[in-house]
């Protein structure tokens, strides 16, 4: 498989593990948040930026529809943040800017 291809095919897949594991399928509740994060990131930079000792504070942080749940869009969107601090740690431009707004940021 292509790099793209392996890294789309993993989120997916990663999801779903975790997500299915118990309560609803699909949706990772706040145990299974607690082991995808532990388990599955292992950078401390990364750790730094998504915490899970503190999952109270990361479900807070990831559901964004305020169902106590992390579905996948939500995961994606994690997954989207981790990798722009890594781009930024890389290229050494700092967080998000003041002004105006390039990258396309969404909502
Ligand atoms: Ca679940
Ligand atoms: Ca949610």
């Amino acid at each position: 498989m292509a790099r793209l291809d392996q890294v789309i095919t993993n989120i997916v897949d990663i999801f779903l593990e975790y997500a299915d594991d118990e309560g609803k399928k699909h949706q990772l509740n706040k145990e299974e948040l607690k082991k995808v994060l532990q388990k599955e990131i292992q950078s401390p930079e990364l750790k730094q930026k998504i915490n899970a000792d503190d999952i109270e504070e990361a479900m807070e942080m990831l559901d964004k529809n305020h169902d106590g749940e992390v579905n996948f869009r939500e995961f994606c969107r994690c997954i989207s943040d981790l990798a722009k601090c890594y781009y930024h740690k890389k290229t050494g431009r700092g967080g998000k800017r003041s002004k105006g707004k390039e990258e396309g940021e969404e909502d």
